[in-house]
């Protein structure tokens, strides 16, 4: 299929692909069997200028936008899904500057970001707010000059690593939703710490930790927005990334295939190449039809967002659910492609059948993408009416 590409996207294209084939494959087996930070290859990403594609050229970035994230997020995923996880979060946690960050804000954090010198993290999660993510308990009172910040964030992905933090608390817990607000926190601030480094199922290659405020103090100047605001913040930016994590998706299937089909070309079995059969061959066909189609999907909402569309909530969400339920059947189906062989370490499916369960849960689990896409729908039809 021609995605009828440009020559600057064919580019980017071509670079994360030989990251990913010159950096990545040969080290993900031990980085997964690790739990290790990619630090080797966000530096290789960050020199290639792969961390600043989507920032504009006034902070130092390539200025580009959703399509060109995607085409190198779906390069990297298609190695190894943990260190896409790593580079797309790092994206995550950057949106909430760049959609709604002040002047001041943008200048002082957005080179560093661009240049790969500051690593990024997004903190909403928290136990008590997953789905529902306006049940955020931590607190962010305005004493004098600074906010103290109180609470304990969990599951945040780039946690540790990442030397910016972008931070949902609540400024105003009368006010519901419209009473958090979003912050800039700094690793190293005091008061700020990290928790244990959860041990994962997949995508074992990003680091994910709690992050714990303990009467931490900062800078009045580093809410983002308005107080009130953090919530549309928390939503805006979400609907900024969700299409990267389908594009992990597409990736992530695409390796899967590209791997079965490899295998299956050489496995004998009954005196001839298992390809030969057409069972074989049918599962072949509907894991790469599933990929193109989630693929066209992810791109075409891209492009959308790239246009300035206002409303991509709808959008973003159904190319998140359809790429991330195709990637976990199509690397299931690998696996099964690839029989015995595919269940061991010794090949690469099993971990990218591991590493695709994450897709359908975070960001928004697909039943949460899926009320999205209804409820925005049904008020559709209401206004129609
Ligand atoms: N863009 C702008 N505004 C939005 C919005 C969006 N995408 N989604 C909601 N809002 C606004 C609403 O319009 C509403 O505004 P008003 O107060 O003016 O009416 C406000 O935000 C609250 O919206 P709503 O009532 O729909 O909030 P809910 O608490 O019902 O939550 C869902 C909505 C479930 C969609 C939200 O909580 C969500 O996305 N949850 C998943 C969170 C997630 O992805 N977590 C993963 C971890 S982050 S990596």
């Amino acid at each position: 299929m021609d995605y009828l590409l440009t020559e600057e996207q064919i580019m980017i294209r071509d670079l994360a692909r030989q990251i990913a084939v010159e950096k990545i494959v040969p080290v993900r087996a031990e980085l997964d069997e690790q739990n290790k930070f990619p630090s080797d290859i966000m530096k290789a990403l960050a020199q290639a200028d792969l961390l600043g594609i989507y920032i504009p050229e006034e902070y130092g970035g390539l200025g580009k936008k959703s399509l060109e994230l995607c085409i190198a997020v779906e390069e990297l995923s298609k190695a190894c899904v943990g260190v896409s996880t790593s580079y797309a979060a790092n994206a995550l946690g950057t949106y909430p500057i760049l959609l709604h960050g002040s002047d001041e804000q943008k200048k002082k954090y957005l080179p560093n970001i661009a240049a790969g010198k500051k690593l990024v993290a997004f903190g909403l999660t928290e136990a008590n707010a997953g789905s529902d993510a306006s049940g955020v308990q931590t607190t962010a009172k305005l004493d004098g000059n600074e906010y103290v910040l109180n609470g304990t964030k969990q599951w945040i992905t780039n946690g540790g690593e990442a030397d910016i933090y972008t931070i949902i608390a609540i400024t105003d817990r009368s006010k519901g939703p419209r009473g958090a607000s979003a912050f800039i926190v700094e690793k190293g601030t005091s008061g700020f710490t990290f928790g244990k480094k959860e041990n994962k199922m997949g995508i074992r290659a990003s680091s994910t930790t709690e992050l714990i405020f303990n009467n931490c103090r900062i800078p009045k100047e580093n809410l983002i927005a308005k107080e009130g605001m953090g919530f549309i913040v928390a939503m805006k930016t979400l609907d900024s990334s969700r299409t990267g994590v389908g594009a992990q998706g597409v990736g992530v299937a695409q390796g899967a295939i590209d791997e079965a089909i490899k295998f299956a070309k050489q496995r004998v079995q009954f005196g001839q190449p298992v390809t030969s059969f057409q069972a074989v061959q049918h599962m072949l066909a509907d894991m790469q039809t599933q990929t193109e189609a989630a693929r066209a999907l992810v791109y075409s909402v891209a492009r959308f967002i790239d246009s300035g569309a206002k409303d991509v909530s709808r959008a973003s969400a159904m190319a998140k659910l359809f790429a991330t339920d195709v990637a976990m059947k199509v690397t299931t189906d690998a696996v099964q492609v690839m029989g015995g062989s595919g269940y061991m370490k010794e090949y690469p499916v099993e971990k990218m059948m591991r590493d695709a369960k994450i897709l359908q849960i975070y960001e928004g689990t697909n039943q949460i993408q899926r009320n999205v896409v209804a409820l925005d729908m049904i008020k559709e039809a209401t206004r129609q009416k």
